[in-house]
């Protein structure tokens, strides 16, 4: 039997090449090989205030995304998070093993809660425990994510073992599967920070759906370091992070990048660069119109439909080893 792969993105602001090269890409460089399980996690995206109309919208945006990006729906299951009731019911449950001081050291929560605990929500403060639930109902073997969630999935991995010690084996334990390059792309304009969606400064990202103007403008205005020479060095965040970027789309080994790059200025690399981005996305963002409302509601339900047979047997287990029903 296949091993399993479990991930999924929120349906909010708009997606990077950051959630591209740290998620996304291996999304579907693993469909092959794993029985794979991409969810649009809408129920996430609500821990935070959202428009109802856009969120709607939204959702489907993403599932286009998916499938232009290279998901193959008749290799993988994409589906709706909402869709799989199941994964709110599951969440409860863990919410009752889960320990509030867990939950108080997550880092996301304290960026996106701003530091207020008072004021922020009691779904952005159990987010993980959402994640956790996601996760665990398919049995997952692998989870492909960014840098920024290896610490959610470590929780996951605690709860399902006290699960499994408390009422007897009943989760697999999740790895996390984080990419060697990647994992964590940079804000073009404070590249101490990684590339985020809830950014206020647009001008730090590349969305996917960018044009080719505004690509090239955001690259030119890119921050770069003290310093000349086009190459990797972990000491110039901003250089280190434009040339990753290169690197991954270009597929060439980093020793390739920087000899390409030789005795070549930033002028040079930069414009490069925003051609290499431009054209890596041109296909993709053809792709992305391909899909009407019809045959992606199809996909949409066939993929809901596979995934709540998997999701409720666990979610069965889970009651009964509880004494529920
Ligand atoms: P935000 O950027 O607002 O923090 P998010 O991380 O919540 O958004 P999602 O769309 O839910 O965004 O994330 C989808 C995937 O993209 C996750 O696996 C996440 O780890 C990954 N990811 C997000 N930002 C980056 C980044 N800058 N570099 C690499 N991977 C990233
Ligand atoms: N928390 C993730 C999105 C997410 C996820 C998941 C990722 C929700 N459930 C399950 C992997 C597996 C984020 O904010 N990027």
């Amino acid at each position: 039997m296949k091993k399993r792969i479990f991930s999924g993105a929120q349906p909010t602001g708009q997606l990077h090449i950051g959630n591209y090269l740290g998620a996304l890409k291996n999304w579907v460089a693993l469909q092959d090989e794993y029985e794979s399980f991409y969810c649009i996690v809408n129920l996430h995206a609500i821990t935070l205030p959202q428009d109802p109309k856009v969120l709607r919208q939204k959702t489907l945006d993403l599932a286009r995304i998916y499938l232009a990006a290279g998901i193959d729906p008749e290799k993988s299951t994409v589906f709706i998070q909402s869709d799989v009731p199941e994964h709110a019911e599951l969440a409860w449950i863990l919410s009752c093993i889960a320990r509030m001081g867990e939950l108080e050291r997550m880092t996301q929560f304290k960026d996106k809660g701003k530091g207020n605990s008072e004021r922020a929500g009691v779904g952005l403060f159990s987010y993980p425990v959402l994640m956790a639930s996601d996760i665990l109902l398919y049995q997952t073997d692998l989870v492909p994510i960014g840098k920024d969630q290896k610490q959610h999935l470590e929780l996951t991995r605690d709860l399902a073992e006290r699960f499994n010690r408390d009422f007897g084996e009943t989760f697999r334990i999740p790895e996390p599967f984080i990419p060697p390059v990647g994992a964590n792309i940079l804000s073009l304009q404070e590249p101490a920070k990684k590339m985020s969606k809830s950014d206020e400064n647009a001008n730090g990202s590349i969305f996917l759906l960018d044009d080719a103007d505004t690509i090239t403008k955001k690259i030119k205005r890119a921050v770069t370091d003290s310093g000349t020479d086009i190459r990797f060095d972990q000491s110039r965040p901003a250089i280190n992070n434009l040339l990753t970027i290169f690197q991954l789309l270009t597929g060439k080994s980093a020793a390739d990048c920087e000899s390409h790059f030789e005795g070549k200025g930033y002028g040079h690399f930069k414009a490069e660069l925003a051609e290499t981005i431009v054209e890596f996305l041109r296909p993709f963002q053809e792709k992305i119109k391909e899909y009407d409302e019809i045959e992606l509601d199809k996909i949409l339900k066939t993929g809901a439909q596979k995934a709540r047979s998997i999701a409720s047997e666990t979610l069965n287990t889970v009651y009964e080893k509880m004494g529920i029903n």
